[in-house]
Order: C-alpha cells, then structure tokens, then sequence
C-alpha cells in the first residue's frame, strides 16, 4: 500500500481519517479505531483542563510524590486518571502502564487486544509557567491469550513491536501526532468543533537540519563524546532550542529538523527518559517520519525492555544529524581494538 493510497486531504476530521484508513485493513475488527479514538477523547479532556489550570486552582503540586520520585503535579494527577479512565472503558485495553502507577494495571478488560504504555502529562514542571506540555502514547498488540488477564510479557516489548504510536501537544494550538506504521499524520483541535482536523498531512522530518535541543546545564556531567559533538554542533554554528519539554522539543525537530540529546548525566546515570512510554513512542514516529533514535549505541526500537520505568539514553530526529552524533560517541568503540 503506498502512501499516496493512504493520502486524505488537509481539513479531515479525525474519526473519518481512522475510518478510512481501517477500510485498508479487510481482517481490521475496529478495535484499534476505537481506541485511538478513546485516546483522543481523553486528550481533549485534558486539554480543557490545561486550559482553564489557573481559573481552577489546578495549578501547581498535588503533594505526593510518583514512581520515579518527582514531585507529582495537580494536573499530573488529573491526567493520569482521565487517561487510565478512557482507556479502561473504552474495553479494548487489557493493560496499562503509566508512569504515574508504579505497577502494570489490570484493567479487567480480558477480551481487550492491546496494552497501553503512557505518559499522561510530560513536562508538567512546565504547567505553571504556561509553557507546551504534551501526553505521549504506546501501543503494542498482548502476546497472552484474550479472555485472561494481563501478563508483564504484554508491556514488556521492543518499541519495533508497537502497532500505534502518538503525542499529543497542549501548546498555542492543540495536536495530535500518531502512527500506525505507515507514516505520521498531525491533526489540529478546533476546539469550536471538538475535533481533531488533519492538518499536517504524511509529516517528514527535515534531512537539511540545524538546530540541536539539550539541556546545556548539564554539560559538565555529559560524557566526553556528548561534548565533543556539542563542540561540532557550535562549530557549525548551529542553532541552540531547548523548552525543556520533550514533545514540545520534539515537535518542533519533526517539522523543522534537528536532533534532541538526553544524554547520561551524573544524576540520570543511564539517562533521565523512560524508554516504555517516552523514548520507544517518539522512537517509532521518528522512523515513521524518515528520522532516527538511538541510545548513543542501540537503536531505541530494538531495545529489550527489563523494567517498567527504565530509563535510556536518547539521541532522537533527523537521521544525518543522529548518525554524525552517533559517529561520535562511537569513536570510542570504532578507536577501540
Ligand atoms: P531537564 C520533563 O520533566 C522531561 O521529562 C521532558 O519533558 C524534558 O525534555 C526533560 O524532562 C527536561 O529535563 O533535566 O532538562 O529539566
């Protein structure tokens, strides 16, 4: 099936979108549809909710602490469950990982075919400065069998087995951005419709890139080969962006090119992103947009998962620029005999 079968026009809704792209698929059952459709219900939810944060009082901390031991934020909270609550009722999902829940949650769903990896509100340091905060989304097809409940070998996939992939960004406008494998699409919400519209159709990251998006705080901690490609990057007078929010970082690569670097750090030894529901997600859309996501060694995608909320190294956008940082942060291993 090529792309331009998959082709619909700048000013699609949503739902006809999913519809017309389920009629590709003959042995499609619609579960998937519908799911994806869940997802953008809750986001829509969500984004009311950012919207309206300062008029609520839903701004600022919710006074417990996550997983990961990050101060958790009101909205961090609210997001969570409406996501796990959209995801649960929808009944196409027998699992969830969040990372806002320590465990795998059953949702009792045994009929459902997938499992969900999410982070519902990234960035949430952001929430009060009014700054793009994005939810981020996986989605793998269970191994166990339907009519059981879920197992941890359903969540604990390589990225390369995801059937679904998206974002969605909460910023001057609010987008959806997902994947099913055959390339990435963007929809705008109007919210005068409460619809999602086609807006950025067959999206393609930029080969011709130059900006570079890292935490320059810190570099004192970074690997020599981190800084000696920051080095190459300044040489070539580069530009420097840097929100601070992933998907927002991300975004802007996806539709301009660059690269964004969360390398090791003395505080984050193996990375601060987690690889089940940030890095193997925006990995997926990456490729599907003609980019690249590596670990600094291994491609995401391929990385076998061992723990819920592991954390991995992340080097992510356009393809030349992850393949020259990865030139230099191989130079150990290309100079080692
Ligand atoms: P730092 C937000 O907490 C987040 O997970 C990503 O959205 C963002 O890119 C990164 O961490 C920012 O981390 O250490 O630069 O503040």
């Amino acid at each position: 099936m090529n792309r331009e079968e998959w082709a619909l026009p700048v000013g699609t809704a949503l739902d006809r979108f999913i519809s017309k792209h389920q009629e590709q698929f003959p042995y499609a059952t619609g579960e998937l549809s519908q799911l994806l459709r869940d997802i953008a219900l809750a986001g829509k939810i969500v984004n009311r909710e950012i919207n309206r944060a300062g008029l609520i009082n839903i701004t600022g901390t919710f006074g417990a602490q996550n997983v990961q031991g990050e101060e958790q934020q009101k909205l961090d909270v609210i997001a969570n469950v409406r996501f796990i609550r959209a995801l649960r009722n929808g009944g196409e999902v027998c699992g969830i990982i969040s990372e806002e829940e320590e465990d795998l949650i059953d949702t009792e769903k045994y009929e459902g075919k997938y499992v969900v990896a999410i982070d519902p509100l990234d960035g949430s340091s952001n929430i009060d400065v009014n700054v793009s905060i994005g939810t981020i989304f996986s989605i793998y097809r269970r191994l166990s069998p339907t009519g059981t409940p879920v197992q941890m070998q359903d969540v604990m996939q390589e990225g390369f087995k995801q059937v679904a992939a998206g974002y969605l960004l909460y910023s001057s406008s609010t987008m959806l951005v997902y994947t099913t494998g055959h390339g990435v699409n963007g929809f705008t919400y109007e919210p005068s419709l409460g619809e999602f519209i086609l807006s950025h159709a067959d999206m393609k990251m930029p080969e011709n890139a130059s900006i570079y998006s890292v935490n320059e705080g810190n570099y004192r901690d970074f690997p020599k080969e981190v800084k000696e490609y920051l080095e190459h990057c300044k040489d070539k007078r580069y530009s420097g962006r840097y929100i601070g929010s992933l998907v927002a970082d991300f975004h802007r690569n996806l539709l301009k090119g660059g690269i964004y670097l969360y390398p090791p750090t003395e505080k984050a030894p193996k990375g601060k992103l987690r690889l089940l529901y940030e890095g193997n997600a925006l990995a997926f859309i990456a490729e599907q947009a003609g980019g690249a996501a590596t670990d600094g060694e291994n491609r995401i995608l391929n990385i076998v998962p061992e723990k819920l909320h592991q954390r991995t190294p992340l080097y992510i956008g356009s393809k030349s620029m992850v393949d020259t940082c990865s030139q230099f942060l191989n130079t150990k291993k290309l100079t080692e005999v």
